[in-house]
């Protein structure tokens, strides 16, 4: 067997499908790229300003645009990891979830950032005590069913077989075939009609229950919002986060804050 030929094969991250939070700050829908350099310096001043006053960074999904594997040569990825394993260093753990556009975010990319990578959904604990309350996690793709033809992709791009025969290409390829994809996915966006681009809401009352819990957080719609439900004579919550485009006419971006079993969306500083 030749001892140089192929360069190794990224390897995916171990999940944890629960996670004990205690005062977090909740993120998602950064879509950093090189192409968006507003919104990479927005996030690293959030990092560096304001995310060290909680306890947990919680990614929920699409922190990056794209993502060929964690042996991509792109700085980006590199210069991420080390803001967030500075974090880190000063008392504030990192949570990262997949989103539909990272879930290939790997074991190298964990360990450089030294962030814990959740299943989809998860169930946190907040808090302790009397206090202590449950919430499910979730990126929010999985709820939006009535999209058929993603519901497909979806299914396909999350199979294991799927991600090691991905990953197992040449990078150049790996990048050529995401590029294409983005491109499709940005015409069909375009003719969809809007409402199925949503999360399903009887979906996300069906995951409420099987998890048993009465509060939600989730991304990817781009719809920040907060919704009131009736789960069965009972009231819940479904908390969707704002996605984060510093680099448009209108620049936007928010995050999560949860302290003391108070919940509050805040905009990013101007
Ligand atoms: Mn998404």
């Amino acid at each position: 067997m030749p001892a140089s030929s192929a360069p190794p094969v990224p390897a995916l991250a171990a999940q944890a499908d629960r996670a004990a939070l205690s005062a977090p700050v909740f993120i998602s829908d950064l879509h950093l790229s090189a192409a968006q350099p507003a919104t990479r310096a927005a996030f690293f001043r959030f990092v560096q300003e304001v995310a060290p006053r909680f306890r947990e960074l919680v990614i929920l999904g699409d922190l990056f645009e794209y993502w060929a594997g964690d042996d991509d040569d792109d700085p980006l990825g590199h210069e991420v990891a080390a803001e967030l394993r500075a974090l880190t260093t000063r008392g504030t753990a990192v949570f990262l979830m997949h989103g539909n556009r990272d879930l290939l975010l790997g074991r190298d990319f964990c360990d450089a950032a030294g962030a814990t990578l959740l299943a989809d959904p998860t169930v946190a604990t907040l808090g302790a005590g009397a206090h202590a309350q449950t919430v499910l996690l979730a990126h929010g793709d999985a709820w939006c069913t009535r999209d058929i033809e993603y519901m497909r992709f979806r299914a396909q791009a999350r199979h294991p077989g799927f991600q090691a025969q991905f990953l197992a290409q040449p990078l150049a390829a790996r990048k050529a075939f995401i590029g294409q994809a983005r491109a499709a996915s940005e015409a069909g966006k375009a003719a969809k009609a809007m409402d199925i681009m949503d999360v399903t809401p009887t979906e996300v009352e069906a995951a409420l229950r099987t998890a048993g819990v009465t509060r939600v957080i989730h991304g990817h719609t781009h719809r920040p919002d907060l919704h009131h439900l009736d789960l069965d004579g009972v009231p819940a919550q479904r908390w969707v986060l704002p996605d984060w485009d510093l680099d448009a006419p209108t620049p936007r971006g928010g995050y999560l804050a949860v302290r003391d079993g108070h919940w509050q969306v805040q905009p990013l500083a101007a």
